[in-house]
């Protein structure tokens, strides 16, 4: 098949998991175009089969806010056209379910080109719920050929708020590559990142509120008076200076390694001992789901998706939102026990292997792109 992909190609979740979908269905033969307006920050050097092309915009004057929309919509025709797509899968609604829903219109009477949408959280749970988006959301997911939410917390969200018919989506939850996400992954950063030999406490996420950075500080804060640890952030956004300054406030900075945006995370997740996120929500969770196949319990906030994908007391333990003390007695218990966070860790990855593993979640999305094909869509 002919696939094209659009994804934000930010730091983010969604993202990641249409790179890495589209970088399996290459390998598995398919040809996959990603349409954006920056190159996917997963998708590294050359592969075969993998195209990208950049969407194109004209800035003039008259635009405060250029219609990034429209241009991505003309690309999408574009593409669809020139490199003869089949369908065309789209991650995270918002605009991108609505500029597909546009090309697809453009091509009436010269090629079909069907739409499969993921939905993978604020664009459901957030942002689509503004008055500013709402209608247009489900218009345009209504308009798709096939779609899919990343967990049933998110399924049942879509139909609660935008009234789709439960049987329109189907659940493809998000996927490791049990060879890239290991714990005995080398180079091994470990002695780099924890010099003295202390564990490691390890979040990683794009620093926005809906991820509690603070809660993060906080627990590790309390975890270090009874464990010689150190705290390890990947990625950034914009509660970063709060991080900072927590950490300041606690008197933990010197035990805080801020990373930035990291292309490897695999890297740094298997030099892991603890992972922890305490989101406010989280519709997945796909840095948790990584952590667990590198083999870290996970201590996280049940919410939306996240109890679907961390095995609550098996790879790890969640806590109502905001709970910072049983979070960190939790993470105290499993650092200073070694055999017992070992075990906790490996289990967590056999889950993340047996429940969602590319090689069984990756064929899933092509058996529905063969039904659309075929005249049918989501079951
Ligand atoms: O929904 C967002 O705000 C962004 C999105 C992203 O690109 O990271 O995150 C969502 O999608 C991820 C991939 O499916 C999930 O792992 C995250 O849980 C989800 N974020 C939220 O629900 C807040």
């Amino acid at each position: 098949m002919k696939i094209g992909i659009t994804c934000y190609p930010t730091y983010g979740g969604s993202g990641a998991v249409a790179t890495a979908l589209g970088l399996h269905l290459a390998d598995r033969g398919h040809e996959v175009h990603f349409i954006s307006y920056a190159q996917p920050f997963r998708l590294g050097g050359f592969r075969e089969r993998v195209f990208f092309h950049e969407v194109e915009m004209e800035d003039y004057p008259l635009f405060e806010h250029p219609p990034y929309s429209l241009a991505l919509a003309v690309a999408m025709h574009r593409t669809a056209l020139r490199e003869q797509l089949d369908l065309m899968h789209v991650h995270y609604a918002i605009p991108h379910a609505t500029s597909a829903w546009i090309a697809r219109e453009m091509l009436v009477g010269r090629r079909d080109l069907p739409i499969v949408t993921t939905l993978h959280g604020t664009d459901i749970t957030l942002v689509g719920l503004h008055p500013s988006f709402h209608e247009i959301t489900r218009f345009s997911i209504l308009r798709s050929q096939g779609l899919t939410a990343v967990s049933e917390f998110l399924r049942a969200e879509t139909v609660r708020d935008f009234t789709v018919p439960k049987e329109r989506i189907e659940v493809i939850p998000n996927f490791v590559d049990e060879a890239v996400w290991r714990p005995d992954k080398e180079p091994c950063h470990r002695s780099a990142l924890a010099p003295g030999g202390e564990k490691i406490v390890m979040h990683v996420s794009n620093f926005r509120a809906v991820k509690r950075v603070e809660d993060v500080v906080e627990v590790f804060a309390l975890i270090a008076r009874k464990v010689d640890a150190r705290l390890v952030f990947v990625g950034d956004g914009p509660e970063r200076p709060r991080a900072v300054d927590r950490a300041e406030e606690l008197g933990v900075r010197h035990r805080t390694v801020f990373l930035g945006k990291h292309a490897s995370v695999d890297e740094l997740l298997a030099c892991a001992d603890l992972f922890l996120l305490p989101s406010s929500n989280e519709s997945f969770g796909l840095a948790a789901l990584e952590a667990m196949a590198s083999g870290a319990p996970v201590l996280a906030s049940r919410v939306g998706g996240i109890p679907e994908v961390v095995e609550d007391g098996v790879a790890g333990h969640l806590f109502p939102v905001g709970e910072v003390e049983a979070m960190a007695e939790a993470g105290i218990e499993l650092l200073k026990d070694d055999p017992k966070r070992k075990a906790m860790g490996a289990a967590a990855r056999s889950i993340a292997i047996e429940r969602f593993a590319a090689s069984a979640v990756v064929p899933r999305y092509e058996a529905l792109y063969r039904r659309i094909l075929h005249g049918g869509g989501t079951k």
